[in-house]
């Protein structure tokens, strides 16, 4: 038997279940379709910090409540390096509002209880997830669940399966350009049982490399280490994870408390985009369309940028029949995707060991931190990218 629906989303991430929560809330049906368990997707792991603008869409898209109770207000970050400590206003340099320290977990799981509640179709655990005739306005998306095989015709499909999703792979590789750059190194990231009195970030960097304190929750922190690109986690037991830290986060004055380790792991950085973000009636969005190295704090608010353009496109077409905004939809995302892009390669280099860099490149980096720390304009450059575009 053939479902249907309107919109036939790919991926239950931040994309797919924010997309669907738009759309749900302009009358329009969709189905989430994702590959793993709800317990997988809301115990994953990844980004932590949400821009004035993806805060705004999640109050207004009626999925904020939680998120604005219990989110630490952001204002600013420390540029810790070879000995300097610079504290950087983000939010007062940038004229906005603070940014928010709320995990993607919660994020996605705030998203997938408005959806159950909703009651629009969510199904976890769909496999062999495959799209056809994308070409036409009538494109089929085919799956597997509970042992049985099924056909979904819809108007649209939203590729919202990420970086490794079925989506982007289904286009014609000539009929897409990408653009790739692999780094020299990854991160080590760990979420600690520790206390922690401040709401800045610190990134440092110095000769052992760069590091990153961030966190969840005044009990939670995430923190991060740069490591070798191929690094075995089996390598890194806590105790020599707490010396990088402390050595690297160090500034006099300030000490790292230590805590339970309840989770460590290992994210290899990487920058890639694919364009156009859309074959026919098939849309990409979130990582399923670009990814970026995580030091911009990027990602998800990216995902959450294309959507909000993505769902105020499909209303217009489903809705009026007017295709201007899905015609434009690529383009539209693309600048501020390439933006996002620039920022957060711009902050990688600044605050890496480059393995391949010599003794200049290194003089050269240093310099480059101490301006962007003690010029009023670099600093204000500085915070507009990392408070992100207005939506
Ligand atoms: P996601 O990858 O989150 O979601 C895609 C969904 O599609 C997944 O649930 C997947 O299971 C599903 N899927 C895949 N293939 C499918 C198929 N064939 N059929 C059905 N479903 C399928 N960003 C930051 O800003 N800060 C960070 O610190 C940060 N850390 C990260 C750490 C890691 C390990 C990773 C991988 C990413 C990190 N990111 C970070 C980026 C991350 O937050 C992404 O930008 C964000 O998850 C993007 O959301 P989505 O586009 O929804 O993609
Ligand atoms: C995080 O809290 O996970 C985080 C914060 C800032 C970044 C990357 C990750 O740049």
């Amino acid at each position: 038997m053939v479902q249907t629906t309107q919109v036939a989303i790919i991926g239950a991430g931040p994309a797919g279940l924010m997309l669907g929560r738009l759309l749900e809330l302009q009358g329009i049906d969709s189905v989430i379709l994702e590959s793993r368990s709800r317990e997988y997707c809301e115990a994953r792991i990844r980004a932590g910090i949400l821009e004035p603008g993806t805060r705004r869409t999640l109050i207004e898209a009626g999925v904020g409540e939680r998120m604005a109770r219990e989110g630490i207000l952001h204002g600013g970050v420390h540029l810790r390096f070879y000995g300097e400590d610079h504290y950087i206003p983000v939010d007062e340099l940038a004229g906005t509002e603070p940014l928010t320290i709320y995990g993607q977990t919660e994020v996605v799981k705030d998203l997938i209880n408005a959806r159950i509640a909703g009651g629009a179709p969510l199904l976890f655990e769909a496999e062999d997830v495959t799209v056809h005739e994308l070409s036409s306005d009538a494109p089929l998306v085919r799956y597997s669940h509970g042992g049985q095989e099924h056909q979904l015709r819809c108007r649209v499909i939203a590729g919202c399966d990420g970086f490794h999703g079925v989506c982007r792979q289904s286009i014609p590789s000539e009929a897409q350009q990408t653009w790739q750059r692999e780094y020299p190194f990854a991160w080590l990231g760990i979420m600690a049982e520790i206390f922690t009195p401040e709401d800045e970030l610190i990134y440092a960097i110095n000769e052992r490399g760069f590091a990153l304190r961030s966190m969840r929750s005044r009990q939670l922190s995430r923190l991060y280490i740069q490591v070798e690109p191929d690094e075995d986690i089996a390598n890194w037991p806590d105790v020599r994870i707490w010396e990088e830290l402390h050595a690297r986060l160090a500034t006099p004055g300030w000490s790292l408390p230590e805590g339970p380790v309840i989770e460590k792991g290992i994210t290899p950085m990487r920058s890639f985009v694919a364009a156009p973000m859309r074959h026919g009636s098939l849309f990409l969005a979130g990582d399923a369309a670009h990814i970026v190295p995580p030091t911009g704090a990027k990602g998800l608010n990216l995902a959450i940028s294309d959507v909000s353009t993505l769902a105020r496109a499909l209303c217009a077409l489903l809705k009026d029949g007017d295709a201007t905004l899905s015609d434009s939809y690529s383009h539209d995302c693309l600048r501020r995707v390439w933006r996002a892009q620039h920022f957060s390669w711009w902050m990688t280099q600044m605050l890496h060991r480059d393995p391949n860099d010599d003794a200049y490149g290194r003089e050269l980096q240093r310099s480059q931190l101490q301006y962007v720390c003690s010029s009023p304009a670099a600093r204000r450059s500085l915070a507009e990218n990392y408070v992100g575009l207005e939506l």
